[in-house]
């Protein structure tokens, strides 16, 4: 780890990585965010995760010169910067062939879909060149503005808020050039789109091979969408689009741009189902940064630490487990026959998961003089917190008869774009069978989601929004505060200093510490190892702070990192003073 960590400890604005930090409280979390923001550092590590708070304003971080300069340096070596993970995340795939993604979480209007077209714009500089892999690039830039014409909409939280999720899978040759992509749309809301229709021009060549104005094509959807019927939102619309793609063996890097966790005043079908995927994506951050943790501490032979963590998976159980989870519930009373409204549905619920440690409701005996729970809502024990939902419209939006409707209009759309991309609308083929409710196809998507990202290695950005007002240099804590208990932000910097806050290869810690011993300076050219040894002994340090991996130093506590820190300071000061003295005792 870093050097300019250290350097940016000293210059007194804030940790660059808050694993660093001590005592590790919300607070000092905050506060450190706070100080790196007011002076223009939005990006913080918690370890390998950045975490980027929106500046609303553009700072010069995005340049061509900024990317050579993270192009292909150690992740530790400068700032922090969503380059810093793009470069690490695309060098492990291509030397290693190790298949990334990138997962991108936050609000909306926290800056995911900034942070997405970051990570392809840093791919496309850093990736090789010719005018087959142009065409490529050409197209995975074009594909943003191509989806926020379908998807994007004007909202009271964000002037271009993308009302699905957005998966994008980049497919890259041996050589590491991209040769194509595909991408996977999650939970589209109609509702919030159609008024605010962008009407731009784009133009996009070779798009499963056709050419398309979609001005044209959106003014139609926009005229079918608009139809009052079919003003509720639906799941599969859009759902995949292949680009271009030629065979051979590839190598992927996804990047996920996923809301995070929602809480409005009022919740409903949408912000359960969007939290029910944030807690699958907390589970396998969970697993997959113990995994990583422990991985490296077996590559470095080292023990390893049992951590204590909130393991999620009850909650997730609770909401998707066959036949009794809330999402089984639904789908039972979906399909019932007789009187079933959203109160039947939440009778059910209180039958069936009144003793669940995670639920509560007023017609449950635990919750029954819970006077801040209304009669038509249930409330879930999120990993992040509570959230109060409002069962009206539950059994509707899960019931989702309208994408059949909408299917069968799209397929009438003149456009023959609107034939091929809703084939399930042809009247021919219609099916009697019922097609699947919202929530099982949901929880479908989200298995598949979930397994396509647990076969790949993980990166993280995690988006804050620092005001309502989108304004630049306004950083509201209390809003912050919200979003870093929504996002897990504490939890993920327990564990990630579980074990040991610090680590750092041994000739680098060598060549930073070595004035620190006489047997290290002014060089040590034995074992690096060793030359660690010789420091360590030399400051007394306790050898329970630290202790020897294969090709590291791990070190417990910050507080002697930052105590190294300190004497190394000193050091240089002293030496700094003995120079000038010779070099005026010669003049
Ligand atoms: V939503 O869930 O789709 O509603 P996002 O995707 O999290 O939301 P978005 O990336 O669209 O938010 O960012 C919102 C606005 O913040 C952008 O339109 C920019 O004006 C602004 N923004 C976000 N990130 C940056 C940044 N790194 N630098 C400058 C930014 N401005
Ligand atoms: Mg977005």
């Amino acid at each position: 780890m870093a050097l300019h960590k250290l350097e940016l400890f000293e210059n007194n604005i804030g940790v660059s990585d808050a694993v660093l930090l001590e005592p590790i409280e919300e607070e000092g979390f905050i506060e450190n965010l706070k100080k790196r923001f007011h002076h223009e550092q939005i990006y913080t590590y918690i370890g390998t995760v950045v975490v980027s708070v929106n500046p609303y304003r553009k700072l010069p971080l995005y340049t061509d010169d900024v990317i050579f300069e993270y192009k292909s340096r150690n992740i530790y070596e400068l700032p922090p910067h969503v380059y810093a993970i793009a470069d690490d995340a695309y060098r492990s795939m291509r030397d290693k062939n190790l298949d990334q993604c990138i997962i991108i979480s936050g609000e909306s209007g926290a800056g995911k879909t900034e942070a997405s077209k970051v990570i392809m714009q840093y791919v496309a500089a850093v990736s090789g060149k010719g005018q087959d892999i142009d065409k490529v690039k050409e197209q995975l830039l074009q594909s943003n503005p191509v989806l926020e014409a379908f998807g994007n909409a004007k909202t009271n939280k964000n002037d271009n808020s993308s009302r699905f999720g957005k998966y994008m899978d980049i497919e890259f040759d041996y050589k590491g050039d991209p040769i194509g992509g595909l991408i996977t749309n999650y939970l589209l809301e109609k509702v919030r789109m159609y008024n605010n229709f962008p009407v731009e021009q784009f133009f996009v060549e070779g798009l499963a091979f056709l050419t398309v104005t979609l001005t044209e094509l959106s003014q139609e959807i926009k005229n079918i969408c608009c139809k009052p019927s079919l003003s509720s939102w639906a799941i599969p619309l859009l759902q995949k689009t292949i680009m271009v793609r030629t065979p051979g063996k590839k190598k992927v890097m996804g990047v996920l741009d996923i809301y995070g966790f929602e809480i409005f005043e009022s919740n409903s079908f949408e912000q359960f189902i969007i939290n029910y995927c944030n807690e699958k994506l907390q589970q396998i951050f969970i697993e997959l940064t113990l995994k990583e943790e422990q991985e490296e501490y077996i590559r470095e032979g080292i023990e390893w630490i049992h951590v204590d963590y909130f393991d999620n998976s009850v909650i997730c159980d609770l909401i998707e487990k066959s036949n009794v989870g809330i999402l089984a519930m639904l789908d039972e009373e979906c399909l019932r026959p007789g009187n079933v409204t959203d109160t039947t549905f939440l009778n059910k619920l209180n039958q069936t998961c009144c003793e669940h440690p995670h639920f509560e409701s007023r017609g449950t005996k635990k919750a029954r003089s819970d006077k801040s729970l209304p009669h038509d809502s249930f409330r879930l024990r999120h990993y992040a917190g509570e959230v109060v939902y409002k069962v009206d419209g539950f059994l509707e939006k899960n019931n989702d008869l309208l994408f059949r409707d909408l299917s069968q209009a799209m397929y009438q759309c003149q456009h023959s774009l609107c034939k091929d991309l809703f084939p399930e609308g042809d009247p021919d083929k219609i099916s009697l069978k019922r097609p699947p409710t919202a929530g099982s196809q949901f929880k479908v998507s989200v298995a598949e989601l979930m397994k396509n990202l647990l076969s790949k290695n993980p990166n993280y950005i995690r988006c804050i929004k620092p005001n309502e007002q989108k304004r630049a240099r306004v950083f509201e804590e209390h809003l912050v505060r919200h979003q870093v208990r929504y996002l897990g932000l504490m939890e993920n910097v327990r564990v990630r200093r579980a074990g040991y806050a610090f680590r750092q290869l041994y000739p680098q810690f060598v060549y930073r510490y070595k004035m620190l011993s006489a047997a290290t300076w002014p060089n040590w050219y034995g074992v690096p190892k060793d030359g660690v040894k010789e420091i360590l002994i030399a400051q007394d340090i306790s050898s329970d702070e630290y202790t020897f991996g294969k090709t590291k130093l791990f070190v417990r506590n910050p507080r002697t990192l930052f105590d190294l820190e300190e004497r190394r300071r000193d050091r240089m000061h002293y030496l700094a003073t003995v120079v000038q003295k010779i070099y005026r005792g010669w003049h």
